[in-house]
C-alpha cells in the first residue's frame, strides 16, 4: 500500500501544480454565460466543480476516467475470466488515473480486508441503540458518524498538520471508511432482517464479495451480481447530490466520515439513491392495482397516469443530466436476462420499459423519460433473493463511497478551498430580468 500512496503523492504534486498554473495564467478565461433558469432549475448546466473520477455524457452516459462501463466490463481485474470486474479495480482507476494490475488491485483488496477488522465495538453499541424498525439509512449514517471519533484527519488538524499534507490522513481516513462500510451494512441487514444473526468478514474474500458472504449470500451469482452493483453505482461525476454534499461539506475540512454522512443524508432522498426502493414499493402498487402479478401494458399506463394526477413521479424514470436509457440500467438488465431472465419482477420492469418512455414523453415536460439507473437494481437484487427493499439505497451508498471518496483526497491534494457561492434573493433577480417590485 505505501508504494500506491507514494505514487499518489507524486500524481498530487504534479497536477495540484498544473492547477495552480491554470488559475494564475488563465484564471481570467470566461467558461460560460449563466441565465435565470440555469440558476433557479437546480444549476444543473452551470459547470461549478472539479471532479476527476468520472463524466456523465447526457447521451452516452458514464465515462470514469474516460471508459464506459462495457468497457470496464473487459478492462478491470477480475476473480474470474467471466465473472464481473473487481470494484477494488475501480477504485483504484478513479484514485490513480490508471487500470490497475491484478496485483495493485489485490493490494488494495487485502488493505481493505485488514482495515475491516478495526471496527471499535460502541459503533455496533450506537446501531443497536437505534430501533431496529428505524430505516436502515438511518442506521448507516448513525454508524458513520459515530466512527468520526476515530478520524486521523481531525486528528492531524488538531495537532497543526500543515495544509499541503492533509491529504494523507484524508487518504487513511476514506480507506478506513471505505473497508468498514460493507461490515456496517451487513450488520444493519442481519440486525433488521435476519434476527440479528450476524457472519463475521471473511479475509479471503474480496470487498463486495465479503459484502454479499456477510449479508448471508455465499453463492457465487450474489456475488457477482454484487460485484457488478458496487461498479456500476460507484461514481456519477461531481454535481449529483451525494458526490456534491460530500465535496461541500469536505471543503470545510470536515473529516471524511462527517463529509462522507453528509452524502449519504442526500443519497436517502427519493429523488436521489431511494429511488431504488420507491420503485418497489410503485411496482408492488402497481400489482395491487392491476389485482395481477403480470399488469398489462395499458394497466401500465393507467396506474402511471393515478401516479402522476396525484401529484407524484414515476421512479425510476428520468435524469438530470441524461437524456437516454442509463447504461447502469441497460448492463443490469442484460445481466438479468442471462441469469434471471424469467424472475417475475424483471418481466415486470421490461414491460414498463416497453411503455414508460413513451408515455412520459406525452406529458410534455419530462425531459428525459428513460429508465435511469434505479428503474431495475431493486427487482434484480429481489430476484437474486434480497428481497428487502429499506436496505437498497444502503447498498447504493457503499458502492458511491468509492467515487465521492476518492474525489475527497483528490480534493485534499489538489487543496481546493473552502467552497461558497453567492446567494441572491428573488428580488435580486427580478431587477435583473427588468420585472417591476412591488
Ligand atoms: N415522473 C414524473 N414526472 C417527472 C419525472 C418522472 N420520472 N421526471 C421528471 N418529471 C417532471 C419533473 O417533476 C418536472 O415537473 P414540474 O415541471 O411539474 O416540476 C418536469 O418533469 C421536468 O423535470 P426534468 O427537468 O425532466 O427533471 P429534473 O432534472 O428536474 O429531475 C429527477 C430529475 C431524476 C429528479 C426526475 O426525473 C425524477 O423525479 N425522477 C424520478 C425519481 C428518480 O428516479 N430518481 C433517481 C435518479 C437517479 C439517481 O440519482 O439515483
Amino acid at each position: 500500500m505505501e508504494e500506491i500512496k507514494k505514487k499518489l503523492h507524486a500524481k498530487g504534486l504534479e497536477r495540484h501544480e498544473m492547477l495552480k498554473k491554470l488559475i494564475k495564467d488563465h484564471g481570467d478565461v470566461v467558461l460560460q454565460q449563466t441565465t435565470i433558469d440555469m440558476v433557479l432549475s437546480g444549476q444543473k448546466s452551470i459547470v461549478a466543480l472539479l471532479t476527476d473520477t468520472s463524466k456523465l455524457d447526457p447521451e452516452e452516459g458514464i465515462r470514469f476516467k474516460g471508459f464506459s462501463i462495457p468497457e470496464l466490463q473487459q478492462k478491470l481485474p477480475r476473480l474470474h475470466p467471466e465473472g464481473e470486474p473487481l470494484p477494488e479495480g475501480l477504485f483504484y482507476l478513479m484514485l490513480m488515473g490508471e487500470i490497475p494490475s491484478h496485483a495493485e488491485v489485490k493490494t488494495i483488496s487485502y488493505d481493505l480486508a485488514r482495515r475491516a477488522h478495526h471496527i471499535p465495538q460502541y459503533v455496533f453499541d450506537v446501531i443497536d441503540a437505534v430501533p431496529k424498525d428505524a430505516h436502515p439509512m438511518i442506521q448507516l449514517n448513525t454508524a458513520i458518524l459515530a466512527m468520526s471519533t476515530q478520524s486521523h484527519f481531525r486528528k492531524a488538524y488538531e495537532e497543526g498538520m500543515d495544509k499541503k499534507d492533509f491529504w494523507e490522513p484524508m487518504f487513511e481516513g476514506v480507506m478506513d471508511l471505505i473497508a468498514r462500510l460493507p461490515v456496517i451494512a451487513a450488520y444493519i441487514y442481519r440486525r433488521v432482517f435476519h434476527r440479528g444473526q450476524y457472519i463475521d468478514i471473511n479475509p479471503s474474500l474480496d470487498w463486495a464479495g465479503n459484502l454479499a458472504y456477510m449479508m448471508g449470500y455465499d453463492t457465487d451469482a450474489v456475488k457477482r451480481l454484487m460485484r457488478l452493483y458496487m461498479v456500476i453505482h460507484a461514481d456519477h461525476e461531481g454535481g449529483n447530490v451525494s458526490a456534491h454534499a460530500t465535496h461541500l461539506v469536505g471543503s470545510a475540512l470536515s473529516n471524511p466520515y462527517y463529509s462522507f454522512a453528509a452524502g449519504m443524508n442526500g443519497l436517502a432522498g427519493p429523488l436521489h439513491g431511494m429511488a431504488n426502493q420507491e420503485v418497489m414499493h410503485w411496482i408492488d402498487k402497481l400489482l395491487l392495482f392491476s389485482e395481477s402479478c403480470c399488469p398489462t401494458k395499458d394497466q401500465i399506463k393507467e396506474f402511471a397516469l393515478k401516479t402522476i394526477s396525484d401529484g407524484q413521479v414515476i421512479p425510476g424514470y428520468g435524469h438530470a443530466v441524461l437524456r437516454k436509457t442509463d447504461p447502469r440500467f441497460t448492463v443490469q438488465l442484460e445481466f438479468a436476462n442471462k441469469y434471471v431472465p424469467d424472475a417475475p419482477y424483471i418481466k415486470v420492469v421490461r414491460d414498463i420499459y416497453e411503455v414508460m418512455p413513451g408515455f412520459l414523453d406525452d406529458l410534455g415536460k419530462v425531459k428525459n423519460p428513460y429508465p435511469n439507473v434505479d428503474a431495475i437494481s431493486g427487482a434484480l437484487l429481489t430476484s437474486f433473493g434480497i428481497t428487502e427493499h429499506p436496505i437498497y439505497t444502503v447498498l447504493f451508498g457503499v458502492s458511491r463511497s468509492m467515487g465521492v471518496l476518492s474525489s475527497l483526497i483528490w480534493d485534499r491534494l489538489y487543496q481546493l478551498p473552502l467552497e461558497r457561492p453567492s446567494s441572491q434573493p428573488l428580488e435580486w433577480f427580478m431587477k435583473k430580468a427588468g420585472m417591476d417590485i412591488k
